[in-house]
């Protein structure tokens, strides 16, 4: 009985079908930047969406979190091969930030845009197909941390975790995927972990 239990355990959490393969489960939380910790205040923050859009629009804090508030719990996996599960999220979601805009016929992708400059693109249609993709403020509990990206970071769980900005500011509607900073190094422009797009 204990053998089956801790079979049948073992592939409920480790099974391929949440692992993406070459994958690693932590249960840690790895922090993976590129350069320093920007220092970013509530009082700093401001999203601004621009770009192939009729009109732009900007939100300070408050008008951000007015916009609608959601919770999702999902899975993480980073390029460098760890995974890490049930991470639970509190933002506001892709879906509801893409509505705030009117966008041109030509969209096609966002480049999301961060304080210290970090870039990272996806597709218009990956974020509106990833119905836990959102802008977040809380991780499991907890505002997250600056070295996690707080106030306010990325979260596209059905790519790999480069594609999750940390400290955003901005989302750029663009008529075509760009390379953002790790896809101009060699990263792949999409990054879909179940296929391993991992470099191009
Ligand atoms: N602004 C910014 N966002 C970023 C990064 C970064 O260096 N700067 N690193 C990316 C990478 S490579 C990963 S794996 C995740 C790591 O997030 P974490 O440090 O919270 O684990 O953030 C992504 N978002
Ligand atoms: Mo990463």
């Amino acid at each position: 009985m204990t053998t089956l239990y801790s079979e049948q355990h073992e592939d409920r959490v480790d099974g391929p079908d949440r692992l993406p393969p070459g994958q690693r489960l932590t249960e840690q939380w790895p922090v993976l930047t590129y350069g320093a910790t920007p220092q970013v205040e509530q009082g700093d923050f401001s999203l601004r969406i621009w770009g192939e859009v009729e009109e732009e629009v900007e939100f300070d804090w408050e008008q951000f979190l007015a916009l609608g508030v959601e919770e999702r719990t999902n899975d993480i996996h980073c390029v460098t091969h760890w995974s890490r599960y049930d991470n639970h999220w509190e933002g506001v979601l892709m879906e509801t930030l893409l509505a705030q805009v009117q966008l041109k016929p030509g969209a096609a992708s966002v480049m999301f845009h961060s304080f210290g400059g970090y870039t990272t693109n996806v597709a218009l249609e990956d974020l509106r197909s990833d119905d836990h993709a959102m802008l977040a403020f809380s991780h499991d509990g907890e505002p997250i941390a600056p070295e996690h990206g707080g106030p306010v970071r990325g979260v596209v769980p059905s790519l790999y975790f480069w594609k999750s900005a940390k400290w955003v500011n901005g989302m750029e509607i663009l008529p075509m995927d760009r390379p953002g900073f790790w896809e101009m190094y060699g990263y792949h422009l999409r990054g879909d972990p179940w296929t391993e797009e991992r470099y191009s």
